[in-house]
């Protein structure tokens, strides 16, 4: 059942292109900057982030794209057991002593973010590892958090964010749902 539209089309323009401009001022630029978009959602955000920074500052950088699922497809169960899992790495540039900044539709217990740190790892040593979420719902398992959020939601454990994209879902919202 919809509960309420958290964000409409303009309001998640406005967050991204906000968090573009931290980005920028937080880095002072963004030299040796690189996105990394976790998953669907994600990957579209990064990508939207690189087409603002690239309006605001005049400078391309590199996008890649990590793929992580849960061990356990029980999502519509509503349970946070299994394990996320990093399926598979799309990052066509070194990011040795790059900052990297991940990007993600929504952090809730940190569990694919810590998934996503284990992978960049792998990849080599990033000098700095950033996190951008269109929506931070609470209720952490792990000591993670943002560099830059569009939204905090408070959320009970049984309710769920729905972020839709054009990209992909045809049209353009974050509603809460429970
Ligand atoms: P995403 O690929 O765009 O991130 O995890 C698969 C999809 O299920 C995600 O889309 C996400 O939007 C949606 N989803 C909704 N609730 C949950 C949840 O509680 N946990 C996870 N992992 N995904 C959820
Ligand atoms: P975490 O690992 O932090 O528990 O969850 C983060 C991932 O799970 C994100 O990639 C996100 O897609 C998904 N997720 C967790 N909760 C929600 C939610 O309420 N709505 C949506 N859309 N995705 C969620
Ligand atoms: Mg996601």
């Amino acid at each position: 059942i919809e509960k309420a539209t958290l964000l409409d089309d303009k309001a998640i323009a406005r967050s991204l292109t906000r968090i573009a401009h931290e980005i920028i001022e937080k880095n002072k630029g963004v030299q040796d900057c690189v996105l990394i978009g976790i998953k669907t959602r994600g990957i579209f955000l990064a990508k939207r982030l690189e087409q603002r920074i690239a309006e605001i500052e005049g400078t391309n950088i590199p996008v890649g794209e990590l793929d992580i699922t849960l061990y356990r497809d029980d999502l519509t169960k509503n349970t946070d057991s299994g394990e996320p899992e990093v399926k598979g790495t799309d990052v066509s540039f070194s990011i040795e002593d790059k900052k990297v900044i991940l990007v993600d539709d929504v952090l809730y217990t940190g569990r694919t973010v810590r998934a996503a740190l284990d992978a960049l790892v792998d990849l080599g040593r990033p000098s700095q590892i950033q996190l951008a979420v269109l929506v931070d719902r609470g209720h952490r398992e792990l000591p993670i958090r943002a560099d830059y959020v569009g939204k905090n939601i408070p959320t009970a454990k049984n309710e769920k964010i729905v972020v839709k994209l054009k990209e992909m879902d045809g049209g353009e919202q974050v509603a809460i749902y429970e």
